[in-house]
């Protein structure tokens, strides 16, 4: 993205944009903190003390990615129609793990806090796919080492992808909107008032409720992504036209 194009968008997707498709979010009453502990599963020291029930959740939440029944719904379809729509720069930054994104035709995205459907080998960093559970008998298509194998996501402590460039998309962006999160995790918490920083980005959020860092936000719309991401995009699509 480059920073002499007024008009540029930068998106930021948690949970809740996938929550339609049927996967869990993290921080509401049915979400996944409210069954496992963070310590027990999204910390490298969780992995270190207890690989395996580090694998079976990632295994399990994997499955849940590969089920028929777990599809795009009408929000991630918005913001692949807005990239195809919009002639300026736009970068759907996601902390999501699952490939709804993708699915849906989004091209210009990043994963900050990494993809569930592929793993990392802990000794040589490198990635590749991988669509089946993890399990200790696995060896490493790049080392040939079993136990080396883990989900290529970004844990409590470890530091988030592609920060550069979010960085300096957040920095020249004309506008900010943040989707079905609930602004709790840094440094994606902190993405509104970086844009926000010289004035130049109107910022919006689009959420089921309203979140610690509303206020931050000059325009906040409540609800079901499903029904406000569609209306939100064909409004600035129909502001935006020529
Ligand atoms: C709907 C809806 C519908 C529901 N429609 N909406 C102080 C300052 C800075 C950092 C820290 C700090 N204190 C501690 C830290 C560090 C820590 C942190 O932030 N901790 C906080 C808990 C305080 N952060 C880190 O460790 C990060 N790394 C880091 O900081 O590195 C240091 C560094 C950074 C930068 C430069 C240099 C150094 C790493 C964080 C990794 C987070 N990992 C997880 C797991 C990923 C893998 C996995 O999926 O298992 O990421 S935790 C989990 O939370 C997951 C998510 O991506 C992330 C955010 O959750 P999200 O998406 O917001 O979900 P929810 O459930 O919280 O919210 C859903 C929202 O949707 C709700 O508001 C609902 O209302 C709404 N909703 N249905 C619309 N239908």
């Amino acid at each position: 993205m480059t920073c002499d194009q007024i008009g540029s968008i930068v998106i930021l997707t948690g949970a809740g944009i996938s929550k339609e498709s049927g996967l869990s979010t993290f921080r509401d009453t049915d979400g996944i903190w409210a069954k496992v502990r963070i310590e027990d599963v999204a910390t490298p020291e969780a992995f270190e003390k207890d690989p395996e029930r580090v694998q079976e959740f990632y295994n399990a939440r994997r499955r849940g990615f590969l089920s028929e029944s777990v599809q795009p719904n009408a929000a991630h379809q918005a913001l692949a129609d807005l990239e195809r729509r919009w002639s300026k720069d736009l970068l759907v930054v996601t902390q999501n793990i699952d490939d709804l994104h993708e699915r849906a035709g989004t091209r210009s995205l990043v994963h900050m806090h990494g993809e569930l459907l592929k793993v990392r080998c802990a000794r040589t960093g490198q990635v590749y796919p991988w669509r089946r559970d993890v399990t200790p008998e696995d060896a490493c298509e790049c080392c040939g080492s079993t136990g080396t194998l883990r989900p290529n996501v970004v844990w409590f402590g470890e530091i988030p992808f592609d920060l550069d460039r979010i960085y300096a998309a957040l920095q020249c962006c004309s506008r900010f909107i943040a989707i079905g999160t609930s602004g709790q995790v840094h440094p994606a918490a902190g993405f509104v008032a970086e844009a926000r920083r010289g004035g130049r980005a109107r910022t919006v959020l689009l959420n089921a409720e309203a979140t610690d860092t509303s206020p931050l936000f000059d325009e906040q719309v409540l609800g079901p992504a499903s029904r406000i991401v569609p209306e939100y995009v064909e409004k600035l699509l129909a502001e935006n036209r020529d």
